[in-house]
């Protein structure tokens, strides 16, 4: 018996916005985007607004912007604006990683994904570059909880280029570095030598190698992968110097929300969330507009390089 037609084909379930199909067949720069950062990073209306200021400039680079999300069981790679604002206003939309994807699917339900699973779904939609804001790191007291985020691991075994600002907030910075090491994960600073820290320019650890343009990154992505090196790079572009927020107001709330945490015994998921909201409640509503800032940056670095790959790839 021919089995063939038992084996699904999960294209059907891959769902193109027109302008992001018409750019990938026409082979034209594609960058993608994670939908996390809609439904459960920024506030409504800022994130909408934001992810669609974020493709304007994409854009206006020459690029196509592509937020991938699962809406209904459909993997989407690039959203309706209906659909934008479904995910930045409906509470409670699952937050998909690379494990939550098959469940998701199989009962027709929706997800905000992450890094890890944006980078598994922007490869199979063959898109290379990915822009966000943070990737996941290692978690303060991962030590005995284990808490290392599966965007690390991701990194490590998906041929996706990240572009981003560091790592969330909420988790420590050196050992995340360590890890990418570990895994053999090129941690590239875009014009810095020191690894940015969200909020701000520079955290006093440094990066593998600096590159000075998008061109001299893309190289470095296209050996990689020519060398059948698996896996992503971490491109990472400080947030623009006059959006940075206090470094101390940061440090403080942290060091607050650690103290807190710790009494109040709060754990697991919970815990980013936690610390979040106390670095927030010392730089108020700035933390909006710097992340907004960041991604605008991140967004020009990407377009950039996502052109530059396609050159050096397809030629
Ligand atoms: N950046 C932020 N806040 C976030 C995230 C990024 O400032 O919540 C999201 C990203 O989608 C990232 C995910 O992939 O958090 C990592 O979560 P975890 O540590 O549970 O893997
Ligand atoms: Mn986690």
């Amino acid at each position: 018996m021919d089995r063939k037609g038992d084996c699904m084909r999960i294209d059907r379930y891959l769902e193109y916005a027109k302008d992001v199909k018409d750019a990938l067949l026409d082979g034209r720069p594609v960058v993608a985007l994670e939908s996390t950062i809609l439904s459960h990073n920024l506030p409504y209306p800022q994130n909408v607004e934001i992810v669609k200021a974020v493709g304007d400039i994409i854009r206006a680079q020459g690029a196509v912007p592509a937020t991938i999300a699962i809406i209904n069981g459909r993997i989407q790679v690039g959203l309706s604006q209906e659909n934008l604002e479904f995910l930045g206003k409906t509470p409670g939309i699952q937050k998909a990683s690379r494990r939550d994807i098959p469940m998701i699917l199989a009962r027709e339900e929706h997800g905000a994904t992450t890094v890890a699973a944006t980078m598994v779904l922007a490869d199979l939609a063959k898109i290379k570059v990915f822009v966000t804001g943070a990737i996941g790191g290692v978690h303060y007291g991962a030590e005995s909880t284990f808490d290392v985020s599966a965007d690390l691991e991701e990194l490590s075994r998906t041929n996706v280029a990240v572009v981003c600002s560091g790592v969330k907030p909420t988790q420590e910075i050196g050992r995340t570095l360590e890890v990418l090491e570990s895994k053999g994960v090129p941690v590239i600073g875009y014009q810095t030598a020191e690894f940015p820290a969200f909020y701000t320019e520079k955290s006093g650890y440094g990066v593998n190698a600096t590159v000075e343009d998008e061109k001299e990154l893309a190289l470095a992505i296209k050996f990689k992968w020519a060398l059948g090196l698996k896996g992503g790079v971490v491109a990472a572009n400080p947030i623009p110097k006059d959006k940075s927020l206090d470094q101390k107001l940061i440090d403080e709330g942290l060091q607050e929300g650690l103290i807190e945490g710790k009494k109040q015994n709060i754990q697991g998921k919970a815990w980013t969330a936690f610390l979040h909201n106390h670095i927030k409640s010392k730089v108020g509503d700035a933390w909006i507009e710097s992340n907004g800032a960041l991604l605008y940056s991140n967004a020009k670095v990407g377009a950039a390089l996502a052109k530059e790959l396609n050159d050096i790839l397809y030629r």
